[in-house]
């Protein structure tokens, strides 16, 4: 009788419940993590990227321990972009709307661009982490990302 109680269902936890009210206002509650809300409003990498340019991107860099991070980012058509497309490229690769890309997320970078593409090796993603991390805080932030990609 107990473990039905305890079952974890979408009928007891919907997740999410947004009001919109009559004017701007947005009241919402969030029952799970807030990465779980980000994520239902993300826009998709390939409404900002060319598809092409993408492939040619993650293809470049396919055998591991070649990833460089300057030349992706020119290869998919980034640095082309104005800084509010990078900070929206940076909101689709903070997987878990923490408002930073941690390590682990980095590890996941080629994937977010091509779901078949390899994970990054630890040398290579810590590499990419300094290279933008400029306070050292051991993650990149919106304003870090920009810098890496449009300097
Ligand atoms: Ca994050
Ligand atoms: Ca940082």
């Amino acid at each position: 009788m107990g473990e039905s109680g305890r079952a974890f269902t979408h009928e007891k936890c919907p997740g999410l419940w947004v009001f919109l009210g009559a004017g701007s206002k947005n009241l919402i509650h969030r029952q799970h993590r807030p990465g779980e809300l980000f994520k239902r409003f993300k826009m998709s990498l390939t409404s900002i990227l060319a598809a092409d340019a993408i492939e040619s991107a993650v293809k470049d860099c396919q055998a591991p321990e070649s990833f460089c991070y300057k030349k992706f980012f020119q290869l998919c058509g980034l640095t082309k972009k104005s800084p509010q497309e990078v900070k929206d490229v940076f909101r689709i690769l903070d997987n878990d709307g923490s408002g930073f890309i941690e390590e682990e997320e980095l590890k996941f970078f080629l994937q977010r661009f091509s779901p078949g593409a390899r994970v990054l090796t630890d040398k290579e993603t810590k590499a990419f982490l300094s290279a933008a991390d400029d306070d050292n805080d051991g993650r990149i932030g919106a304003e870090e990302f920009q810098t890496m990609v449009l300097s």
